[in-house]
């Protein structure tokens, strides 16, 4: 579809059927993204699936990312789900997460997720800046002041990379980046609980039993301390800087002081300006001789990722990468391309942890591919960004609008009906 705009009517074959996924996954002002896995609003899902409204709908994609920001905590951050009504059908819920007394109405996890919302609401934006000036206008101070909270919460002593402290932070739950940091944590005391996810999809393609008692352990962590950033900080076990996560927080900057002078907000303008200045530069520590490419960064021990992952590639997408990097980065990604059928595979298909249908250790995630092929073109790799866009189709035409594919095969794997794919397809690779 490519951006074009449309009325629904107008929209046909799999483009209406896209559409259609993101109405009937729309829940009053927000979206969640998949009916029965995933029932609540999720942030970084809530921002990308604007994109798939604003091919059809402007002002029902405005609401997606008002009604994502309008959870925001008063600390700055934007939680990762936000419990809008009751249902039991995922786990961990409100009780776990505790967070009534800071979150309020309604609850939400204690968390947060890659900061995409800034570059969606450029987008949004740009389309009819004089139709839409008023509304961003109104969010731009809330981008703002979450930007701020990853500075100040998760890098508190300015090393210029953000940290996570749980998995779920970053959006891919099972990297097997995680796997020798969550090593160090003590899970003897999480109990037993019963996970909702493997009701409902194939086990083998979710986190194993033992990343879900890790998880749970952070999640009780941050639940014991009040969700405290200085105590997270400082005491965490779980605190690492990944590519994906910091590039995407790169890009938001880069976008927010786009809007911001675009709309004379010339604080918002500074503040952001002297922030991107702090992650360009501490970027540089994510990047690994050895590996050949941008890494996770285990902060408690100072010590790089073996492999490479789909979040490598973000690096384009979050500001320009020094050329002779960016042809080395060019030529691995090529690579991996010639060793699956579908790209780009969430983790090295070459590496010994690689599995292709579990979750983020290896399968293709249709959004993640609309960032890496926005980089890559940015930096003049039009080829290759065309072969991810075509991929991706190629990917929902066979197997329909799952969560994520395997890169071998092809075949779907996750929730159905996902709105982030269906997004996808619609605002860009269709
Ligand atoms: C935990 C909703 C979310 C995505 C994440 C994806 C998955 C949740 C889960 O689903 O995570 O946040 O329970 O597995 O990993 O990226 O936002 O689609």
């Amino acid at each position: 579809m490519s951006q074009m705009r449309l009325s629904l009517d107008q929209l046909t074959g799999t483009n209406r059927r896209a559409a259609d996924i993101l109405l009937g996954n729309d829940r009053g002002g927000y979206t969640v993204p998949s009916a029965k896995l995933y029932p609540f609003q999720w942030n970084w899902d809530s921002a990308l699936v604007a994109l798939g409204f604003s091919v059809f709908d402007s002002d029902r994609a405005w609401q997606e990312v008002e009604s994502l920001l309008s959870a925001q905590w008063d600390n700055g951050m934007v939680p990762h789900i936000i419990f809008w009504k009751e249902e039991k059908s995922y786990f961990p819920g409100p009780e776990q997460w505790g967070t009534t007394d800071i979150a309020k109405t309604p609850p939400t996890s204690g968390i947060t997720q890659p900061p995409v919302a800034a570059t969606v609401i450029e987008r949004l934006l740009a389309e009819d800046i004089d139709a839409h000036r008023d509304r961003a206008a109104k969010l731009l101070p809330k981008l703002d002041r979450w930007h701020q909270w990853f500075l100040d919460a998760r890098d508190p002593d300015g090393r210029g990379v953000v940290a996570i402290m749980h998995p779920w932070e970053s959006g891919r739950d099972n990297l097997p980046d995680w796997d020798r940091p969550l090593s160090f944590i003590d899970t003897t005391g999480v109990g037993t609980y019963h996970r909702r996810d493997t009701d409902i999809v194939n086990k083998d393609e979710r986190p194993k039993n033992d990343d879900y008692d890790h998880y749970m352990a952070l999640v009780r962590f941050g639940r014991d301390c009040n969700w405290n950033t200085d105590h997270i900080a400082r005491n965490c076990p779980f605190w690492v800087a990944e590519p994906g996560m910091n590039a995407i927080l790169r890009r938001a900057e880069r976008d927010l002081i786009n809007m911001a002078t675009l709309l004379g907000q010339d604080d918002i303008a500074a503040r952001a300006t002297a922030r991107l200045a702090r992650l360009d530069a501490g970027f540089e520590q994510l990047w690994s001789e050895t590996v050949g490419g941008y890494v996770t960064l285990d902060l408690r021990r100072d010590e790089h990722a073996t492999g490479l992952t789909s979040g490598s590639w973000l690096a384009m997408f979050a500001g320009p990468v020094e050329p002779a990097r960016a042809t080395k980065m060019a030529a691995t990604l090529t690579y991996w391309l010639s060793q699956v059928k579908h790209g780009v595979p969430s983790f090295d298909p070459n590496h010994e942890l690689f599995d292709s249908i579990r979750y983020w250790r290896g399968p293709v995630w249709a959004m993640i591919n609309w960032m890496i092929a926005t980089g890559l073109i940015e930096h003049g790799e039009t080829d290759l960004a065309d072969r991810i866009r075509r991929d991706t189709q190629a990917l929902i035409d066979q197997s329909d609008f799952r969560e994520y594919f395997c890169p071998v095969t092809g075949r779907g794997g996750g929730g159905t009906d996902f709105s982030w794919t269906a997004s996808m397809s619609l605002y860009w690779a269709a």
